[in-house]
């Protein structure tokens, strides 16, 4: 496979104006009936080019005319995704029919069949899976689709747009739908939807007085578990209305659910297709933070109407435009629904953890890749979570007016194109007059950014002076690093805790880092300040600063920052639990530091709280965050350290975890909001405490917890501690039980498969193995490959990592089997593997031979080849 590289870029040599699209849905096979009005693009350099149209292997060629004279094989030629048509026309009409079989594509990529219904998934190259196109996203053009099938089956038919005309073939039982859309866009965002779906429909008036249809359609049987993304839309609508003047564009907007798909939902015009797991949601089935994840999905994909759709990429380097923008739009929202630090939190916790993770890896790469062999591995946490890091970093260096100034300009400019980052930076310069060249490494250098931060004390003259040394490691292909420009939001605590006011009076200052060392100094200050550093997370870099614990200790009760006072105390145990890490690989007593203990006996006395900062301050850095943090990952010493303090804060503040779990007992109906969410999160996470004493008392109150539960978030949290409990016939009893009650619902069982997954007890692998066999696991299922064996090769790092290699032999095997099914799906299962550098020798060896069988193993899919060979 061949890579293909940005600077190689050139414009499309042809233009397709309008796409008329004929799909004639059977069960041995589908016709698919193409008029594309072509010309050749005036701005292209190439005035004799021949007509190259992308075509998947897969693709059995019918018909092909250009302007009604039909081609026989001599006028073409077929070259692996190529189609060839040398004497060309400067305008024309191509006229192709293609046969495929949606019934045996099991890579979920073109048009598949999930379960008894048709859908599609298109972006990134999906659609030459459909038929011969210019399948790049600028090459913007006009659709109307006409889906025909069997009336009975497939009684709603949908596509992109606005339905234009519709009628029956009443002796052959079949029916058609005409659907327009007047908006031109690219192939990437065409969809199309055939089956006997239920739906529940809003009306919605648009700001500026048009009346929308709002529709989600599922599965007759999900059709109570609707209201929630609805509600969530209709937010979402509001929202971007009201924060970024964008308004719907078409008379209806549709959101189709289905339980086969490679992510978590797709943003086709006017068609949104999802995952059910980012769509239904029902109090009974569904916990809070997958309530939290419809919101956040929905709006997500929402957003892209105006941030993807009306302005589109140039070219898939540019995924971050789209992909980065909208993530930062969603977060935003999130954060403006619910808890504005607590979502904080959450995503610099992923950012952190597993984006930090890929940016130290084989497979790290710039926001805006240079290059790539296959797009979708470039689907990742560096484009979307640190794209959305870089638009925040713009947000934060030109204030919040500003930068809608500048987005408004970005949308206005570019209505109706395919465009770059460099356009997006473009315009947020042009409203701020600032020089933003420097800025644009982000999208060019790969690797986590390091700040060295140290700092002194004039006494007499009253100075105090923050040094700051940025640095940056070296990524494949890219040794050596220019300085990055870094927004560092900055506050000095005084002695008393309080804020001391900086320049203009303000608490919070955002100094700017261009070079490679800087040095800022602030006048007037009465006492040596302890700084609170890189407030909010205002820029995705690791920063190192000398803190003392009793610093940390100081900076969490009393920041003013939310952000930072969590993090504070994430610090503090980190540097806690890293020396019991010391003490269990030197084979001494592990001793908790009681400085931890005390700092949690605070918070949880304190309580005026929100108590879901409350829940994130308690909860330990995660097995994944200590092992980023790792050199050398210690995966026992590490899970050992970790369970050890987790006990033992039990141990020591019992009493207090027990008064809080009762004091807050539900209230009232379930609702996912805000405040209950918050409190469910803290109950439960005493509740995890409580359990860590190994009582059967505790296990008693679990057990109880999960025979009452009115909602899922209380069920499945009781569920998980006690299936990972010690206490194997109860773990045994609880899983058999929440199986019975919920073995029709499918999303609920795939939980029940990742907490078996995720369970750190040995004999983990025997009973993955064994569920593989089970009646609720189908490997063609991405939800469920996701929740059994991605679960436990990535969150059950002590039985994946077990010393004899059985976990890298069981996950060679399934991206063996899945290359041959799934080939995205198979290469994300890869990415353990791919960190291989970070084990030591022996494990070394084994991630490495497990690789290499990966890439002997026959033929491989690009996806999977471009993965394997980049890290071995
Ligand atoms: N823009 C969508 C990306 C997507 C996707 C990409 C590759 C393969 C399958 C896919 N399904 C969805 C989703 C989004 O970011 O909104
Ligand atoms: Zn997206």
């Amino acid at each position: 496979p061949r890579a293909i590289y940005l600077k190689d870029y050139q414009v499309p040599p042809f233009l397709i104006d309008t796409t008329e699209l004929r799909f004639e849905l059977g069960d041995d096979h589908t016709l698919v009936r193409s008029v594309l009005k072509m010309r050749r693009n005036p701005a292209s350099p190439s005035r004799q080019a021949p007509l190259d149209l992308h075509g998947h292997e897969s693709l059995e060629l019918c018909r092909l005319a250009i302007s009604g004279q039909v081609l026989s094989p001599q006028d073409y030629r077929r070259e692996g995704e190529s189609l060839l048509i040398r004497a060309v026309p400067d305008e024309f009409t191509l006229e192709c029919l293609t046969r495929i079989r949606p019934q045996d594509n099991t890579a979920l990529e073109g048009l598949y069949r999930s379960d008894g219904m048709y859908c599609t998934q298109c972006e990134a190259e999906g659609f030459r899976r459909i038929t011969f196109y210019l399948d790049r996203p600028d090459v913007m053009s006009v659709f109307t689709t006409t889906v025909e099938a069997d009336a009975r089956r497939y009684p709603v038919l949908l596509s992109n747009g606005n339905p234009v005309a519709s009628g029956s073939l009443e002796d052959e039982g079949r029916h058609w739908v005409t659907w327009q859309d007047p908006f031109p866009k690219p192939a990437y965002l065409f969809a199309l939807v055939a089956g006997d779906l239920a739906h529940i429909e809003r009306p919605f008036k648009t700001a500026s007085g048009r009346d929308v249809t709002l529709r989600i359609y599922a599965e007759s049987r999900d059709l109570d578990k609707l209201d929630h993304a609805m509600e969530s839309l209709v937010k979402a609508m509001r929202w971007d209305e009201k924060v970024y003047g964008r308004e719907y564009d078409l008379d209806i907007y549709m959101i189709v659910a289905v339980d086969f798909f490679n992510m978590g939902a797709m943003e086709n015009k006017g068609l949104n297709i999802f995952n059910t797991s980012c769509v239904l949601a029902s109090p009974e089935t569904t916990t809070d933070a997958a309530f939290q994840r419809v919101e956040g999905v929905v709006a997500h994909e929402y957003f892209h109407n105006w941030s993807g759709n009306r302005v589109t990429c140039r070219d898939w380097f540019q995924l971050s435009l789209k992909e980065g923008f909208t993530v930062f739009r969603d977060a935003e929202f999130s954060a403006d629904m619910n808890s504005r630090a607590v979502k904080r939190v959450e995503d610099v916790t992923l950012l952190r953890t597993a984006q930090f993770a890929e940016d130290a890896g084989p497979m790290a790469h710039p926001v805006r890749p240079a290059s790539f062999i296959e797009i979708s591995n470039f689907y990742t946490l560096t484009v979307y979570e640190k794209g959305a890091e870089v638009v925040r970093m713009i947000h934060t260096l030109l204030g919040p007016e500003l930068f809608r100034k500048g987005s408004d300009l970005y949308f206005e400019r570019h209505d109706g194109q395919a465009v770059t980052t460099d356009d997006f930076v473009r315009a947020m310069e042009e409203v701020s007059g600032r020089d933003l060249s420097q800025f644009r490494l982000w999208y060019d250098q790969a690797g986590t950014p390091r700040l060295h931060v140290s700092d002194d004390y004039d006494a007499a003259a009253q100075r105090y002076s923050l040094h700051v040394e940025q640095s940056c490691p070296a990524t494949p292909d890219q040794a050596e690093k220019k300085p990055f420009h870094i927004p560092l939001a900055i506050g000095l605590l005084g002695p008393g805790g309080r804020d001391l006011p900086l320049a203009g009076g303000a608490t919070t200052e955002v100094l700017e880092l261009t070079e490679t060392k800087q040095t800022f100094v602030f006048e007037g200050v009465a006492e040596r300040p302890v700084p609170s550093l890189l407030r909010g997370f205002s820029a995705p870099v690791k920063l190192q600063y000398p803190c003392s614990r009793d610093e940390r200790v100081f900076l969490m009760s009393h920041d003013s920052d939310g952000f930072n006072r969590w993090d504070a105390g994430q610090a503090l145990a980190v540097d806690i639990l890293r020396e019991l890490m010391d003490q269990y690989r030197a084979g001494r007593p592990m001793q908790l530091d009681c400085a931890l203990i005390d700092a949690f006996a605070a918070v949880l006395d304190d309580e005026a709280l929100d108590p879901a900062m409350v829940a994130k301050v308690l909860t330990l850095p995660s097995e994944a965050y200590l092992s980023e943090l790792s050199d050398e990952i210690d995966v026992e010493a590490i899970h050992e350290a970790r369970q050890f303090a987790k006990k033992a804060l039990a141990q020591a503040l019992s009493g207090r975890f027990e008064r809080r779990y009762l004091a807050l007992a539900p209230a009232g109906v379930y609702a996912p909001d805000a405040v209950q969410v918050a409190r469910r999160s803290l109950r439960n996470l005493c509740l995890s405490y409580l359990m860590a004493l190994e009582q059967p008392a505790q296990l008693a109150r679990a057990r109880a917890q999960y025979d009452d539960a009115d909602n899922m978030t209380d069920r499945q949290g009781a569920l998980s501690l006690i299936a990972h409990s010690a206490f194997g016939a109860e773990a045994d009893a609880v899983l058999e039980d929440f199986y019975r009650r919920f073995e029709r619902e499918t999303l609920v069982i795939n939980q029940w498969l990742a907490i078996q997954a995720s369970d750190p007890k040995p004999g983990a692998l025997a009973r993955v193995d064994a569920l593989m066999k089970h009646e609720a696991f189908d490997i063609r299922n991405p939800n469920k490959v996701r929740s059994l064996i991605s679960v436990f090769c990535n969150q059950n790092a002590v039985n994946f990592h077990a010393a004899d290699g059985a976990g890298y032999d069981f996950l060679a095997d399934r991206i063996i089997e899945m290359n041959r099914l799934n080939p995205q799906v198979a290469s994300r299962l890869l990415t353990p593997l791919t960190r291989w550098r970070k084990y030591d020798a022996p494990r070394q060896a084994l991630m490495q031979s497990a690789l290499q069988r990966i890439l002997d193993s026959g033929e491989l899919s690009k996806d999977v080849y471009e993965v394997v060979s980049k890290s071995l």
